[in-house]
């Protein structure tokens, strides 16, 4: 079963759901050009990323399970590929929000929604119909069954984490006044937990342990004490490739320096700048300007922020192989899910 098989099927059926989602608005009697809109939106924000969060939807259900993505019959595979999809809607939503407020400029190697011709305030209002969007898919697969609840329990919790780790970005990262005392690495960790971590690793995970009927606390705490972490690692990639990757690598132009915003980099650099390379930050953190996000770059090459974050990957990713090493699986639940994803984030470079 080839990467390619498995990634086919899952892109197979987003088009069906746009259909369902499409059929809402026409029982409506919603005028074209706002169908249209729609459709439009959800084509543009939804399926051009990696998918990796909604492909582990069901990976993950697939190793609990003892089976593959190819061997699924059509109707379970729907229903866990949908749970998939809702966790990449919910992605769709907050990206076209978040480039609005950072104020980016691509997305996927294309330009961000909000700056489509015709489209910018309006953004808004399709950021809230992606989210929409989730709740109608949900209800219409798995209003039936026993953990319908749980499923939306967990999707409202994760969503408001997630608007509580943003809050926290953005109210550190004031656009005009640049004040690098404001940051710390307990601050930054706190953000990427709740901003990343939770959709990005636990939100996944957890709704195919409830497919799967494995919904124990104690399985449930098993795995978040290890995705947690592991988010956190992959937001710091995040942050370094934000600085140190290219926009052909990673899909977007990096914004952090410019938005001043408690990145991992600048915290690094801050631990262990002198007092002279203090006041290089000082003065050009947080510009809008080019030549003073260049000098911030320079500053962190020289700083080796390079080796400081390859060292911290070995650390990090040594620390959660011995944690997964610990977990009990005998409540139905698998090393593997846990190794499966570590394995992908290791030394990513996109
Ligand atoms: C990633 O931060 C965090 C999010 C996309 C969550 C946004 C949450 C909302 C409630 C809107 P980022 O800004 O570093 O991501 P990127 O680098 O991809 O822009
Ligand atoms: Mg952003
Ligand atoms: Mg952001
Ligand atoms: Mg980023």
């Amino acid at each position: 079963m080839s990467k390619e098989a498995v990634r086919s099927r899952f892109t197979s059926v987003f088009p069906q759901l746009v259909e369902e989602l499409k059929e809402i608005l026409v029982s409506y009697k919603m005028p074209q050009e706002a169908i249209d809109w729609f459709v439009k939106n959800l084509d543009y924000n939804t399926p051009g990323g990696k998918l990796n969060r909604g492909l582990s939807v069901v990976d993950t259900y697939c190793i609990l399970n003892k089976t593959t993505p190819t061997e699924l019959s059509d109707e379970e595979y729907l229903k866990v590929s949908l749970l998939g999809w809702c966790v990449e809607l919910l992605q769709a939503y907050f990206l076209v929000a978040d480039d609005m407020m950072d104020q980016s400029k691509t997305r996927r190697g294309q330009p961000c929604w909000y700056l489509n011709e015709g489209v910018g305030n309006i953004a808004i209002n399709d950021s809230f119909m992606l989210e929409g969007a989730i709740y109608i898919l949900l209800k219409k697969h798995f209003r039936a069954d026993k953990y319908y609840v749980d499923l939306l329990d967990l999707f409202h919790e994760v969503t408001f984490q997630t608007e509580l780790g943003q809050l926290l970005d953005l109210v550190t990262a004031d656009e005009y006044v640049v004040d690098l005392d404001k940051f710390s690495l307990e601050k930054h960790s706190f953000i990427v937990i709740f901003k990343t971590a939770y959709y990005s690793f636990y939100l996944p995970v957890a709704l195919a342990m409830f497919m799967s009927g494995i919904n124990s606390d104690e399985d449930l705490k098993q795995v978040r004490d290890v995705l947690i972490p592991l988010g956190e690692y992959f937001q710091v990639q995040d942050d370094f490739l934000d600085c140190f990757g290219t926009p052909e690598q990673i899909g977007k132009i990096g914004t952090d320096i410019k938005d001043n915003k408690c990145s991992w980099v600048v915290n690094q650099a801050l631990l262990h700048a002198t007092k002279e390379q203090r006041k290089i930050l000082d003065d050009n953190y947080g510009k809008k300007d080019d030549a003073s996000e260049q000098v911030c770059k320079d500053l962190f090459k020289e700083l080796g922020i390079e080796k400081i974050y390859n060292d911290y990957e070995e650390s990090v990713v040594g620390t959660l192989r011995e944690k997964i090493e610990k977990i009990d699986e005998s409540r139905g639940l698998k090393k593997e899910v846990l190794t499966s994803f570590l394995n992908k984030v290791y030394k990513r470079s996109k």
